[in-house]
């Protein structure tokens, strides 16, 4: 047994503000592999009396210490520990100088300043600036940066780059070059960087609405400017409908975007200078999918709408993520749909809050969007706090109506500019403009779980009333009610949608009783009910429905969203009832046959058709359980992919013909249906009609996302082609790593019983690395998403994950947390899962060094 100290947890109760300021940092770095000097030349003026000065600082080492020109005497004037400096009798205003050496080569978890495949790269959120020097590594000390960067002349870097203003750039005599840069704009250290490099640089412009010329830089790895353009132009979308949407223009001179390969997630908002996994900046059509672009235009926009809502106005601490966190997603989701396809773009990001937030919610690391208990602050970007805090942002947006949410987001703007501020910040600012009361609406920030809804109603013909009486409940006991709004369409059995006086325009109802009941006029049928248009609120409706109404709402309903619902709906009853009646999968043929006639249908959107055919993942059917049956999910799983396929051939193969016929760069939606056909189709192993389809539409290099689409199709369902596929796949590409993901991806998500076999032979494969994200991410990530084969009865499945964790436990701990996820929810699991489970978690938890990102998910899933 190791004696090691548990990590502390930090309280959001706790909360007080900095007993020092920092008004101003002058840094200068002289670059160097293993051992970087950083002089760090702060002003710094005390708030609290008596108070000592304590920085926060790690895993570097302290070379001195001058304060207003005096060298400080260890010991006597200050001390230091493994992860603080503390300097004693600090007096009112002072300037303080810190030396200290860094080694950025051996720093694998790519945190803080790091050198990956030639380049100088800095990760700061949410607590990495403590490893480059001392300092208040909290989001509140907003400073003024003035950085310079010195590094060899030698041809290696290039571009020395900072936020901000380039002041001066120049050579020194001693072989060096050097840049310097200043930030006009008061920061937390978070959103600190600094890059050095060579780079291939596209260059471009934009003009905002006040007529301030933006330099616009896009950095790329050398022979890569090619596939940059669709980046550039998803920036200058950003600005340009972030002026028009939201009213908010860019306010420095030079935005920069730097692309590199080896990042932990997909970028960082770094003020004037962000840094991109290069796998959300590089994509040209022949080896990024339609799925890729639209990725690189929303995190591209992501990170700049972070200008506003995160730099400009930033978070009071990190209990308060999503603040910045859900309102960027909102604020992203929202360019994605004005941008392209609205409605699929809602059923999409729904999946995303049904399948992982539900489940997050459902587990051991539930928590709400803005917890109360942190003890690694990585843990906590979280579906949770992005995505759910996106569905909150979006329940205001709905409860206020688009111009007085804008109001909102002004007069939050206008009162918190250059601060840090708190969620409750943003719901006051809300509830001024538009005089709505929104106490209890606050509960979305401080209860966790997900609300459960039921609808019972009540027709009386003789007065032509309608009443419908809503129940909300929470999966967690001590929940108080939620105000939840709920958008509804009342159509009859005929397909007539009716809205009676006493329904807002818009739909809305507004539930914020544990029940409550709704009456409405002008009925001469009892209609059927259609609830939550839009998803309006990320709640679970628990009712039973029948078929014939879920077909009515598939047919008639207005909102698309409610109309993909339906079918989803019917497709989760069809499946739990196989599972708990342990019988065959059988859909109703009304459904059968509206999918026969949206495959046969030449005007309907192809988009839409082909969200209607996408069928649960036995991930998201866990979710429907609270004991999950991971052999019945496997099972009906499979037989409702083999069902549709059979039902709908020859539809399906007419709908492929239509769809692939021909290739016009713009047609996504026509991509997405010829690779949803394409997956049903290649469950026919002895059709030759099948194995050409499958051939030419592997054939269609101009297209990635038809390549790889036909790839996926084969190698899912274990077709004949497949292996064949594979190989020539990877000899097109192997000197693609981005594009070689996929090639691991698909692989590690193949539901086969070789699948585990096949990704262990694959972390020896030349195309996997341990020490890049990415690679780990297409291969272990995949594989530990891959719900039948991470289960495998002989927790083999298992065995492999833990044993890739305690490797990466180390090195990098933020991705090694990442995998662990889809392994806490052992309670939920039969007891010889459990078993297997708690034995392979507990050796884990005894492992000397564990990194408090584990230990805290660990701790969290052995608790109760
Ligand atoms: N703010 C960053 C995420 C930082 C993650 C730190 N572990 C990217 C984003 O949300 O825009
Ligand atoms: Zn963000």
């Amino acid at each position: 047994m190791s004696l090691q100290l548990a990590p502390t947890a930090r309280y959001r109760k706790d909360y007080k503000p900095p007993s020092f300021n920092i008004l101003s940092v002058d840094l200068q770095f002289y670059l160097h592999d293993t051992n970087t000097r950083v002089v760090n030349t702060m002003q710094i003026e005390r708030q609290v009396e008596g108070a000592d000065l304590v920085l926060d600082g790690e895993k570097f080492e302290l070379v001195s210490v001058v304060l207003n020109d005096t060298p400080l005497v260890a010991g006597q004037d200050y001390q230091w520990s493994e992860t603080a400096l503390t300097i004693y009798n600090a007096p009112e205003q002072f300037s303080l100088t810190i030396e200290n050496k860094i080694n950025p080569s051996a720093n694998t978890a790519l945190e803080g300043l790091y050198k990956s495949a030639g380049v100088f790269c800095s990760q700061c959120e949410a607590e990495g600036f403590r490893f480059i020097t001392y300092f208040l590594d909290r989001p509140d000390v907003l400073a003024v940066y003035t950085t310079t960067i010195y590094a060899p002349d030698n041809g290696e870097y290039p571009y020395l780059l900072s936020n901000g203003n380039k002041l001066a750039e120049g050579k020194t005599e001693n072989g060096l070059h050097w840049a310097k840069w200043h930030d006009p704009f008061p920061k937390p250290c978070y959103l600190f960087a600094l890059v050095a490099g060579n780079f291939d640089c596209l260059e471009d412009s934009f003009t905002t609405a006040e007529g301030r010329l933006v330099q616009l830089q896009l950095f790329v790895d050398k022979g890569n400017l090619s596939q940059a353009g669709f980046a550039m132009a998803s920036l200058k979308n950003s600005m340009a409908w972030d002026e028009k949407r939201f009213g908010l223009s860019y306010d420095l001179d030079i935005y920069m975007i730097v692309a590199v390969d080896f990042f932990n997630m997909g970028a960082m908002e770094n003020k004037g200078l962000n840094v991109f996994n290069a796998k959300y900046v590089l994509a040209d059509p022949a080896s990024a999918t339609d799925q890729d672009f639209i990725n690189v235009e929303a995190v591209i926009g992501h990170e700049y709408f972070h200008n506003w809502t995160g730099n400009r106005v930033t978070c009071r601490d990190w209990f308060q993520l999503s603040l910045k966190e859900g309102l960027t997603v909102f604020r992203e989701q929202e360019f994605s749909a004005d941008m392209g396809m609205r409605a699929v773009n809602r059923i999409q990001d729904v999946r995303i809050i049904r399948t992982h937030q539900f489940e997050e919610d459902a587990g051991p690391t539930a928590h709400a969007i803005r917890p109360d208990k942190v003890v690694e602050m990585n843990n906590f970007y979280t579906v949770t706090i992005y995505n759910k805090g996106a569905e909150v942002v979006r329940m205001l947006h709905t409860l206020l109506g688009e111009e007085q949410f804008q109001a909102g987001i002004q007069e939050y703007i206008s009162q918190q500019d250059g601060k840090a501020a708190t969620c409750e910040d943003f719901v006051q600012a809300m509830e001024k403009v538009s005089g709505k009361e929104l106490i209890q609406f606050r509960r979305w920030y401080s209860q966790p779980g997900t609300p459960e809804i039921s609808i019972s109603s009540c027709f009386k013909r003789r007065n032509k009333t309608f009443s419908i009486t809503i129940a909300q409940a929470s999966d967690k006991p001590s929940n108080a009610p939620f105000h939840i709004p709920i958008k509804v369409e009342f159509i009859t059995a005929s397909g007539e949608s009716i809205h009676p006086p006493e329904l807002a325009e818009n739909g809305l109802i507004e539930l914020t009783e544990p029940i409550q009941t709704f009456d409405f006029t002008g009925f001469n049928e009892a209609p059927v009910v259609a609830p939550l248009a839009n998803f309006s609120a990320p709640v679970k409706l628990t009712d039973h429905r029948e078929s014939s109404e879920l077909i009515t709402i598939t047919r008639y309903a207005t909102d698309p969203f409610l109309r993909w619902d339906a079918v989803q709906q019917l497709y989760v009853q069809a499946l739990k009832d196989a599972i708990e009646q342990n019988a065959e999968v059988a859909l109703p043929s009304a459904l059968i046959e509206a999918l026969q006639a949206a495959l046969l249908d030449n005007h309907a959107d192809p988009a839409m058709t082909a969200l209607l055919l996408q069928t649960p993942s036995e991930e998201g059917l866990a979710t429907e359980f609270h004991s999950i049956p991971v052999e019945g999910i496997e099972r009906v799983v499979t037989e409702l992919h083999a069902l549709l396929s059979r039902a709908l051939h020859d539809e399906l193969i007419a709908a492929w013909q239509r769809t692939s016929a021909q290739y016009v760069a713009s047609d996504i939606a026509g991509r997405m249906l010829s690779n949803t056909c394409i997956n049903f189709l290649s469950s026919r192993h002895n059709s030759e009609q099948v194995a050409q389809a499958i051939s030419q539409q592997f054939a269609a290099k101009q297209s990635m996302t038809l390549v790889f689409g036909a790839l996926q199709a084969a190698v899912h369902n274990e077709h004949p082609l497949a292996k064949e596929l594979l190989a020539r796949f990877e000899s097109d590409w192997c000197q693609a790593p981005l594009v070689m993901d996929k090639w691991l991806a698909v692989q590690a998500t193949t539901r086969s019983a070789h699948t585990l076999e096949r990704v262990q032979l694959l972390m020896a494969h030349p195309a996997f690395n341990w020490g890049n994200p990415n690679r780990i991410y297409a291969l272990l990530a995949s594989f530990s998403h891959n719900f039948s084969q991470l289960h495998r009865a002989d927790g083999a499945g298992y065995r492999l994950l833990i044993a890739a964790i305690k490797r990466l436990n180390t090195a990098n701990p933020q991705v090694a947390s990442r995998l662990l996820s889809p392994l806490l929810k052992w309670q939920r699991l039969d007891t010889t899962r459990q078993a297997l489970l708690r034995e392979l978690l507990t050796e884990l938890r005894a492992m000397p060094n564990l990194a408090p990102d584990l230990f805290e998910k660990i701790e969290q899933s052995f608790a109760d």
